[in-house]
């Protein structure tokens, strides 16, 4: 398990948490990297996961890694274009070097995909995830299964970076 000594609380939106958990997660000043998850969990049903996951948790994972901005805050995702397989495992790490909180977002790509777990700092997270949020300096790591072949759009919908170019596409072919 990797833990990012700099990463060590994440805020979960859209998960009903108690009121204080609210809180008490709030109050830490030091929270870097919020994760927002959609309840609307994956299409593939539970016994399908478990198949899924017995099969595929057997295979290395595939690392790539992806950039959300860069140090001179340019706004753009690099690399901008990913082509993965279907049946593979891939973890996916994301990073954020600059000075601007960027997000990750590919709503369609993660209806075609199985998320095994995105991690951050000493958290993981389980379930369908179509958007992450990455402050400045942050990392995450996201393990999935592709399981649908496509072309998918990402982009940072954080206003202005759309349109400066901060998008790009992911394409998963059988
Ligand atoms: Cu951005």
């Amino acid at each position: 398990m990797k833990i990012h000594k700099y990463l060590d609380q994440i805020v979960i939106t859209s998960v009903n948490f108690p009121t204080t958990a609210w809180l008490q997660i709030l109050r830490r000043n030091y929270v870097i990297l919020t994760l927002l998850l959609s309840l609307n969990f994956i299409a593939a049903t539970p016994a399908m996961a478990a198949n899924l996951s017995g099969d595929f948790l057997k295979q290395p994972a595939t690392e790539i890694t992806v950039s959300l901005g860069n140090s001179a805050n340019e706004l753009k995702f690099e690399p901008n274009h990913l082509e993965l397989l279907v049946g593979k495992r891939y973890e996916l790490q994301l990073t954020n070097p600059s000075q601007l909180k960027h997000y990750f977002t590919a709503k369609d790509f993660a209806d075609g995909i199985w998320t095994q777990k995105v991690q951050a700092g000493k958290v993981e997270i389980k379930g369908a995830i179509h958007e992450l949020e990455l402050k400045p300096g942050a990392e995450a790591e996201w393990v999935f299964v592709p399981l649908k072949s496509g072309t998918y759009g990402l982009r940072c919908p954080i206003p202005g970076h759309t349109e400066a170019g901060m998008t790009g596409e992911i394409a998963i072919k059988n």
